[in-house]
């Protein structure tokens, strides 16, 4: 794909400078030609036909190719090949997340190397677009719309993904990467990241999973503001939420922490906006807990 996205930018270049020569050529031999000192007299000069069909005709052609070029190649990034490996993608403010044909999901984008990857594409808030630079394509993030796009990583390896439609404070961290793997690399992930979570041994990493989530990109650590309170001494604060468009004081406990992530616009802190997307489908009730007991500690 990405070699066709070249062909087409490789034929319209090719043909602009070629272009951009020409007419550069005869401006400057024209304006030597019949400068004043040589041409004192301005000449009448009558149409001609076969000048006015070569100009017609010609650029018509040029038109036409880089035309074709571009429908050719816009049908083949919009057909997506039937065996394709289907992902969710879900975009919100400030973080990506992409669910497998099995319902997991994860905040990199892992991809079997060398296989057709299909993504649909929504938004849960405002309009995002996700771009991966190194294949060249990009596909707008749209709320109560799907968009699709594929691709296939030429060989494994990670590749950036960026949000190219600017969506508020935290557009410039809503970065993910593409990692592609070998297919046996691929299959081996798959089959057993399921179990892992499970199973789940290892104790969650907050700050990894706050970081992931795009948490961090509204809420500080160390007290400072950004869109939305600060997480340090978070637990125990006394605040005003207005819950339905009535005020009320409450202190914050874990069933406000776990309320406030599960369904943020129950209650909303008095001065913030209601921005804030649910977790609910994106944190395990295990993740969930450790993230509690975490801001509990943050003093
Ligand atoms: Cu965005």
């Amino acid at each position: 794909m990405t070699d066709k996205v070249n062909e087409a930018f490789l034929v319209i270049m090719v043909i602009c400078l070629a272009l951009l020569g020409l007419v550069t050529f005869f401006m400057i031999f024209l304006a030597v030609r019949y400068r004043r000192g040589k041409n004192p007299n301005p000449e009448d000069i009558s149409g001609s036909l076969p000048l006015e069909i070569t100009w017609t005709v010609v650029p018509a052609i040029l038109v036409f190719i880089m035309f074709w070029y571009g429908w050719v190649n816009f049908k083949a990034m919009r057909t997506v090949p039937e065996k394709a490996f289907n992902v969710n993608v879900t975009a919100r403010m400030w973080s990506w997340s992409f669910e497998y044909p099995d319902g997991f999901k994860t905040t990199t984008l892992m991809v079997p190397a060398g296989r057709p990857v299909n993504l649909d594409i929504i938004s849960e808030d405002v309009l995002h677009s996700l771009f991966i630079p190194a294949f060249k394509i990009k596909e707008d993030a749209v709320p109560g719309m799907h968009t699709r796009l594929w691709f296939t990583a030429p060989a494994p390896g990670e590749y950036t993904i960026f949000c190219s439609e600017y969506c508020g404070q935290g557009h410039s961290s809503m970065i993910s990467k593409v990692v592609a793997m070998t297919e046996k690399d691929f299959s081996t992930w798959y089959q057993t990241h399921g179990d892992k979570e499970a199973v789940g041994k290892a104790v969650p990493d907050v700050p990894k999973l706050l970081d992931e989530h795009g948490c961090l990109d509204c809420h500080t650590t160390d007290g400072s503001e950004l869109t939305g309170p600060s997480f340090k001494g978070i637990y125990g604060r006394k605040i005003v939420v207005i819950s339905r468009g009535k005020e009320r004081a409450l202190t914050v406990d874990d069933a406000y922490l776990l309320s406030s992530v599960l369904y943020p616009d129950k209650d909303i802190v008095k001065g913030y906006e209601d921005i804030m997307p649910s977790f609910k489908d994106e944190l395990s009730e295990k993740e969930l807990a450790a993230i509690i007991n975490y801001l509990k500690e943050l003093k």
